[in-house]
């Protein structure tokens, strides 16, 4: 890729070169290195980032959650109420709505993923369900919207960072007020110091930065729903609302790589190939893995899960039938049926491409030296 100079702020390009917005975006908003699928619950460090706007200041002392709106008791909670309250710690995989964004062509002007937002964090809070049973949800409540601290423009649009849940989705038994990760109070990119985390639902759905949560009377049609994480088509039609994570399957990328291209070099004989899948909608079941491409597949072995909203290792044993160029590919079923598809559907946004991932590996003594 190289960086274009003359490409509109946002729309749609029909090119492998990122605009300097874009690159703005990639360097405050980072991916998981693939690598980083060794861990079954990614360091706090090597966890994906995705800040729509900036990281706002938070003053733990003064802090209060406002829980308002159509509920008989309003609540103001500080974050040593929600810490007395019981607490659960969830693993819980993550992704960005938008990974697999920048491998769409032609592809929207936005955060220019390529399959590294996500991450698995162990997540620790309150539950969200007994504290709006305790606020009293008024008959009539048709969502229940979560607004973070941070606050700017997007799409013209001056706003709050918000998005909603349906009240029975809000009362899901495994929705936290989370205040710490991996142990640790929530650091300041991912949160601090509280946050929502909806296990199984795309990130932008994990409000970070929560301020407030009012319940309210109409269907909520905020920016972030409206015109954001739509399976929009080519002609700006809204599709259907993005929410729940679609099955993807991920490698660790095997042997060494070239600094520049990515592409893998192993040494000659068996390699055992390692990753992890997951799916918001149902436990993985299945992982298959092609090693020409994608044409043919078979299966790899899953390791025991780790947690019900986490990812599901995976292993297969290569043993490469020739030296030279190979293409590796992994994809997941999920309890519910659904398969990873080769190819993802294409929508103007660029959300929800899970088409399968291509790594490209050499198998040999490596490239000659540059200098002998
Ligand atoms: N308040 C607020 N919450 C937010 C965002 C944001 O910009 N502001 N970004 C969302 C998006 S799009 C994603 S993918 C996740 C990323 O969470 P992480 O940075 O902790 O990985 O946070 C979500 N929650
Ligand atoms: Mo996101």
């Amino acid at each position: 890729m190289e960086i274009a100079g003359s490409a509109p702020a946002s729309g749609l390009v029909d090119t492998a070169a990122i605009t300097p917005e874009e690159l703005g975006l990639a360097a405050r908003n980072h991916g998981m290195p693939l690598e980083a699928l060794r861990y079954p619950i990614t360091p706090v460090g090597l966890h994906y980032l995705l800040i729509h706007y900036d990281i706002p200041a938070m003053d733990p002392a003064s802090f209060r959650l406002e829980v308002g709106g159509r509920v008989e008791r309003p609540l103001r909670l500080s974050l040593d109420d929600l810490r007395a309250r019981p607490q659960v710690t969830l693993p819980v995989t993550m992704e960005c709505a938008g990974n697999g964004r920048a491998r769409f062509s032609p592809r929207w002007i936005s955060q220019p993923w390529l399959t590294e937002a996500v991450g698995t964090g162990e997540w620790t809070g309150t539950p969200l369900a007994p504290l709006l049973r305790e606020a009293g949800m008024l008959d009539g409540a048709a969502d229940v919207v979560f607004t973070g601290a941070d606050r700017g423009v997007e799409g013209g649009v001056t706003q709050d960072y918000q998005r909603a849940l349906t009240p029975a989705e809000a009362m899901g038994d495994d929705v936290l007020l989370a205040h710490a990760l991996n142990g640790a109070p929530l650091p300041p990119q991912h949160g601090f110091p509280l946050r929502l985390v909806v296990p199984g639902w795309y990130g932008m759905t994990n409000v970070k930065w929560l301020a407030r949560i009012d319940v309210v009377d109409e269907p909520f049609a905020g920016f972030q729903h409206t015109s954001g994480y739509r399976r929009f088509a080519a002609d700006g039609t809204p599709g259907e609302p993005v929410t729940r994570m679609d099955p993807r399957s991920l490698m660790v990328p095997p042997g060494i790589p070239d600094f520049m291209t990515r592409e893998r070099f192993v040494g000659p004989g068996p390699c055992r190939l390692e990753g992890r899948a997951w799916s918001g909608w149902a436990p993985v079941v299945r992982v298959e893995v092609s090693v020409d491409g994608g044409h043919a597949w078979a299966e790899a072995e899953l390791d025991p899960p780790i947690g019900p909203r986490a990812w599901r290792g995976w292993s297969f044993l290569w043993e490469p039938s020739a030296t030279g160029r190979h293409e590796l590919c992994s994809r997941a079923t999920d309890a519910a049926g659904n398969v990873q598809p080769v190819t993802a559907d294409w929508n103007l946004k660029g959300y929800a491409n899970t088409s399968v991932e291509r790594i490209a590996v050499s198998v040999g003594d490596g490239p000659a030296p540059a200098h002998p």
